[in-house]
């Protein structure tokens, strides 16, 4: 665990011969007290995402969790998972037949999952939830027991996986259209001062090492350049462009509506945790989490509390998503035919 004196290295590495560009990082010093929490969400509100290291989460058993995304990648595989990501989609709904390969393995909470409460686990982890609610800049410090993780609501926990073939997404902002006007954009993602803090926070979590992730830092906060715009969908040299590379244990929080896309290499072995959680009021993202269909089992569930700790804060999450589900009625898809 860090304390607050630590020395945390919350800088993202750099793909400096890619690029050419300076690296957005954050280096804490050893000799200057801070708090962790807030340091990376400074990092995360300036460039869009922030990297952090594995040894803040102590608590995560990679080869445990390692040895469940491939049972259930393999069953997702040879069509005995029904909930998958399939080529070459990009966005929800996706059809339950791997037989063009998956990318994605989805509802890992899901109770037919053998291994669900091992993932619920590391879902409900409690030090992630801490960074999570930092994330959406609700005070957090390890001695303050009121962090906000009553307020938080469960969404989604995926698996992105290698896939079968060669694959790539397009460009995009995970909320927000290809096709929003400059002003559509800026009204998103450039708020007045004094806007209230984000009301959901994503995140992936690398089994293996992973670099996979592209992102154009800063772009969280601006419309695009005439330049992006006009970029073909699937440019390979986008200005400014980062690869984000995990090392295995390493978690990236990243906004989601940062210009980012996935290129993937088929050969080498993927399984990241692709987590979100929300906070209490964030009823504009019931389309984004709901798309997802874990509305259809999440009332069937229960976290027995007394059993194990963190069921406590768990299932006040998950009812918390099952009255967002109840309110929202039917919600559509971001982009149902892509
Ligand atoms: O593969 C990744 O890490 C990115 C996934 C992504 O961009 C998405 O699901 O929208």
């Amino acid at each position: 665990m860090a304390s607050s004196t630590t020395t945390i290295d919350l800088a993202p590495k750099q793909d400096s011969e890619q690029t050419g560009n300076p690296s957005p990082s954050t280096t804490i010093s050893p000799s200057v007290p801070t708090n962790p929490y807030t340091t990376a969400h400074a990092h995360l509100l300036t460039h869009g995402f922030v990297i952090l290291p594995a040894t803040l989460f102590p608590s995560f058993s990679l080869p445990s969790l390692r040895a469940a995304a491939t049972r259930l990648t393999h069953s997702a595989r040879t069509g005995h998972w029904p909930y998958i990501r399939t080529l070459p989609k990009q966005f929800p709904p996706w059809p339950s037949d791997p037989s063009h390969g998956i990318w994605g393995v989805q509802h890992l909470l899901h109770p037919s999952n053998p291994d669900a409460l091992l993932f619920a686990r590391s879902y409900f982890d409690s030090e992630l939830l801490r960074y999570a609610c930092a994330m959406m800049g609700m005070t957090s410090s390890k001695n303050n027991e009121k962090d906000g993780r009553e307020e938080l609501v469960m969404e989604l926990y995926n698996l992105l996986v290698r896939p079968d073939d060669k694959f790539a997404l397009r460009w995009h902002r995970d909320d927000i259209a290809a096709d929003a006007t400059k002003e559509e954009e800026e009204a998103r993602l450039c708020p007045p001062e004094g806007k209230p803090s984000a009301k959901h926070t994503q995140w992936n979590l690398a089994l293996y090492d992973d670099a996979s992730l592209i992102v154009v830092p800063g772009s969280h906060r601006r419309a695009r350049t005439e330049v992006e715009r006009n970029a073909h969908p699937y440019e390979d040299d986008m200005p400014g462009q980062m690869v984000v590379r995990l090392k295995a244990g390493e978690v990236v929080f990243y906004d989601n509506n940062i210009l980012h896309r996935g290129v993937y290499d088929s050969s080498v072995e993927r399984a990241t945790l692709h987590g979100s959680v929300g906070s209490v009021g964030g009823g504009e993202r019931a389309r984004n989490v709901l798309q997802h269909g874990v509305g259809e089992w999440v009332g069937g569930i229960k976290y027995l509390e007394g059993e194990e700790e963190w069921m406590r804060v768990a299932e006040g999450m998950r009812e918390r998503l099952v009255e967002l589900g109840r309110v929202s009625g039917d919600v559509g898809f971001f982009s149902k035919e892509e």
